[in-house]
Protein backbone atom coordinates (compact mmCIF):
# COMPACT_ATOMS: atom_id res chain seq x y z
CA UNK A 1 0.00 0.00 0.00
CA UNK A 2 1.02 3.66 -0.39
CA UNK A 3 0.05 7.15 -0.18
CA UNK A 4 -1.58 8.52 -3.36
CA UNK A 5 -0.07 12.04 -3.15
CA UNK A 6 -3.01 13.80 -5.58
CA UNK A 7 -6.05 12.61 -3.74
CA UNK A 8 -4.28 12.07 -0.48
CA UNK A 9 -5.60 7.77 -0.74
CA UNK A 10 -4.27 4.52 0.10
CA UNK A 11 -3.56 3.23 -3.30
CA UNK A 12 -2.54 -0.64 -4.07
CA UNK A 13 1.00 -0.97 -5.48
CA UNK A 14 0.98 -2.44 -9.06
CA UNK A 15 0.91 -6.52 -8.35
CA UNK A 16 3.30 -8.25 -10.64
CA UNK A 17 0.81 -10.08 -12.88
CA UNK A 18 1.02 -13.26 -15.68
CA UNK A 19 0.52 -12.85 -19.23
CA UNK A 20 -2.44 -14.35 -19.98
CA UNK A 21 -1.83 -17.68 -22.05
CA UNK A 22 -2.48 -17.57 -25.41
CA UNK A 23 -3.95 -19.93 -27.91
CA UNK A 24 -3.75 -20.73 -31.43
CA UNK A 25 -7.27 -20.93 -33.69
CA UNK A 26 -6.27 -23.95 -36.13
CA UNK A 27 -8.44 -24.27 -39.02
CA UNK A 28 -8.24 -28.40 -40.47
CA UNK A 29 -8.72 -29.11 -44.27
CA UNK A 30 -11.66 -30.99 -45.46
CA UNK A 31 -12.63 -32.12 -48.53
CA UNK A 32 -15.97 -30.30 -49.51
CA UNK A 33 -15.38 -26.34 -47.86
CA UNK A 34 -14.62 -24.27 -51.09
CA UNK A 35 -11.40 -22.53 -51.37
CA UNK A 36 -12.99 -19.08 -52.02
CA UNK A 37 -15.28 -19.29 -48.51
CA UNK A 38 -12.03 -20.27 -46.74
CA UNK A 39 -10.68 -17.12 -47.75
CA UNK A 40 -13.46 -15.11 -47.00
CA UNK A 41 -13.77 -16.50 -43.74
CA UNK A 42 -9.70 -15.87 -43.12
CA UNK A 43 -10.44 -12.04 -44.05
CA UNK A 44 -13.48 -11.64 -42.23
CA UNK A 45 -12.98 -13.09 -38.58
CA UNK A 46 -9.20 -12.88 -38.91
CA UNK A 47 -9.10 -9.85 -40.51
CA UNK A 48 -6.28 -11.18 -43.05
CA UNK A 49 -5.82 -9.49 -46.24
CA UNK A 50 -6.51 -11.28 -49.39
CA UNK A 51 -3.26 -12.71 -50.17
CA UNK A 52 -2.87 -13.96 -46.22
CA UNK A 53 -5.49 -15.47 -46.45
CA UNK A 54 -5.09 -17.30 -49.73
CA UNK A 55 -1.76 -18.77 -48.41
CA UNK A 56 -2.65 -19.60 -44.99
CA UNK A 57 -5.91 -21.32 -47.04
CA UNK A 58 -3.66 -23.19 -49.03
CA UNK A 59 -1.12 -24.14 -46.04
CA UNK A 60 -4.37 -25.36 -44.58
CA UNK A 61 -5.43 -27.35 -48.09
CA UNK A 62 -2.07 -28.37 -48.47
CA UNK A 63 -0.93 -29.96 -44.84
CA UNK A 64 -4.24 -30.71 -43.14
CA UNK A 65 -4.27 -27.70 -40.77
CA UNK A 66 -3.16 -24.10 -40.35
CA UNK A 67 -2.96 -21.26 -38.01
CA UNK A 68 -5.79 -18.75 -38.07
CA UNK A 69 -4.25 -16.73 -35.10
CA UNK A 70 -3.22 -16.84 -31.68
CA UNK A 71 -5.24 -15.10 -28.79
CA UNK A 72 -6.04 -15.34 -24.94
CA UNK A 73 -8.54 -17.87 -24.50
CA UNK A 74 -11.85 -16.07 -24.99
CA UNK A 75 -11.46 -14.28 -27.96
CA UNK A 76 -9.89 -17.37 -29.58
CA UNK A 77 -13.21 -19.73 -28.45
CA UNK A 78 -15.44 -16.80 -30.22
CA UNK A 79 -13.59 -16.70 -33.43
CA UNK A 80 -13.99 -20.66 -33.62
CA UNK A 81 -17.40 -20.46 -32.83
CA UNK A 82 -18.40 -17.60 -35.02
CA UNK A 83 -15.93 -19.83 -38.14
CA UNK A 84 -17.96 -23.07 -37.51
CA UNK A 85 -21.91 -21.26 -36.96
CA UNK A 86 -20.83 -19.18 -40.51
CA UNK A 87 -19.64 -22.75 -42.02
CA UNK A 88 -22.87 -24.86 -40.48
CA UNK A 89 -25.21 -21.72 -41.86
CA UNK A 90 -23.84 -22.42 -44.93
CA UNK A 91 -23.69 -25.62 -45.20
CA UNK A 92 -19.57 -26.52 -44.88
CA UNK A 93 -18.05 -28.92 -42.67
CA UNK A 94 -15.28 -26.71 -41.94
CA UNK A 95 -13.57 -27.16 -38.48
CA UNK A 96 -11.66 -25.37 -36.27
CA UNK A 97 -10.05 -26.01 -32.65
CA UNK A 98 -8.09 -23.93 -30.05
CA UNK A 99 -4.99 -25.56 -28.86
CA UNK A 100 -3.01 -23.65 -26.00
CA UNK A 101 0.07 -21.90 -27.28
N1 LIG B 1 -9.69 -28.75 -49.33
C1 LIG B 1 -10.73 -27.79 -49.70
C2 LIG B 1 -11.00 -27.89 -51.19
O1 LIG B 1 -10.25 -28.49 -51.92
C3 LIG B 1 -10.32 -26.36 -49.35
C4 LIG B 1 -10.16 -26.14 -47.89
C5 LIG B 1 -9.07 -25.41 -47.42
C6 LIG B 1 -11.08 -26.61 -46.98
C7 LIG B 1 -8.90 -25.17 -46.08
C8 LIG B 1 -10.93 -26.39 -45.60
O2 LIG B 1 -9.69 -25.37 -43.81
C9 LIG B 1 -9.84 -25.66 -45.16
N2 LIG B 1 -12.10 -27.28 -51.63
Amino acid sequence: MAINNENSILTKEKEKLAKPSMYAVIMLNDDYTPMEFVIYVLQSVFKKNYEDAKRIMLTIHNEGKGICGVFPLDIAETKANQVVEFARINQHPLECKVQKQ
